[in-house]
């Protein structure tokens, strides 16, 4: 039985890809688009969606921005019926908008708590509920999560986004049960410790111009040994938009340097 790398190719698919305006959203948007995908992206500024359009147009791609915030319902239905008639039905979903908040737990109001839940969790159930009825009718869909390795682990500080990407890592398996039958994949993909704005300050020097001891701890726990880019997601996100993927549901694919399965080393 021969392969097709066609498999790959996305030509002819519309993908949303949602807070792609920078950072690990534009980067995956960037890939699907070069494996063929008329991408839409949507931010919560139309600041940040003019400086989103202006990078894909920088690299030929003619990708379609919207304001709108992914934890209102329905700004969300009202968004997605526009692509529908401005652009065409959805094929692929990506929910990458996110937020983290980095305080330790007593510190943290429920506010604080509910904010980071309502965007990372929250969003991804209503931008899917709204883009699900599409793509059956379309008789197709693929919906990748971006999760997190705080889907599978706890750090001190982030507890709003540990719980809503572990959240986030169920509900995947949950949109799988329901659709799975609608040939609809919905998978994750799990980046590791990729330099974006969201983790600059894990980066950043001391006062006194020594390493950052975060910095210095990831190095000695990332088997890779660097900090991933946001062109590392890029393969992961093709694959898993796919018909490559087509029996491939409910898979956290982890794109951590190995982080995950690995003791560390001393520094
Ligand atoms: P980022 O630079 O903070 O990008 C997140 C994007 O989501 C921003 O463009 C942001 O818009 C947008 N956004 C926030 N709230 C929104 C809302 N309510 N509605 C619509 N858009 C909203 O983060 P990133 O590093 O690229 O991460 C992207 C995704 O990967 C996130 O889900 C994050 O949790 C996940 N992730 C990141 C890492 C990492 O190491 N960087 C690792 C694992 C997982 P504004 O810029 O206008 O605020
Ligand atoms: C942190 C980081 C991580 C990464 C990512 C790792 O403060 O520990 O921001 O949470 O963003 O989620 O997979």
């Amino acid at each position: 039985m021969s392969f097709n790398m066609n498999n790959f190719r996305l030509d002819g698919k519309i993908a949303l890809v949602t807070g792609a305006a920078h950072g690990i959203g534009q980067a995956m948007a960037s890939g699907l688009a070069h494996a063929g995908a008329t991408i839409v992206f949507n931010d919560i500024r139309q600041e940040m969606v003019d400086k989103g359009m202006q990078a894909y147009a920088a690299e030929g791609i003619n990708a379609r921005g919207y304001v709108c915030d992914v934890t209102d319902e329905a700004a969300v239905d009202q968004f997605i019926k526009r692509v529908r008639d401005e652009v065409g039905i959805i094929d692929i979903l990506v929910n990458n908008a996110g937020l983290i908040k980095r305080m330790p737990m007593l510190d943290m109001s429920p506010d604080d708590f509910r904010q980071v839940v309502d965007i990372n969790l929250n969003g991804p159930f209503i931008v899917s509920k709204a883009v699900i009825p599409g793509m059956i009718e379309k008789g197709h869909g693929k919906i990748i999560n971006i999760c997190s390795m705080m889907s599978e682990l706890g750090r001190e500080t982030i507890a709003g986004y540990a719980a809503s990407k572990g959240g986030l890592k169920m509900l995947t398996k949950n949109v799988c049960a329901e659709f799975g039958s609608a040939n609809i994949q919905c998978n994750g993909i799990g980046p590791g410790y990729i330099a974006t704005p969201q983790t600059a300050p894990l980066r950043e020097p001391q006062a006194d111009g020594s390493p950052n001891p975060m910095n210095t701890l990831i190095m000695s726990k990332t088997p890779a040994n660097r900090w991933g880019t946001p062109d590392d997601l890029k393969g992961a996100a093709v694959f898993l938009a796919s018909d490559a993927s087509n029996f491939v549901n409910v898979h956290i694919l982890y794109v951590d340097g190995g982080m995950l399965s690995y003791f560390g080393r001393p520094q």
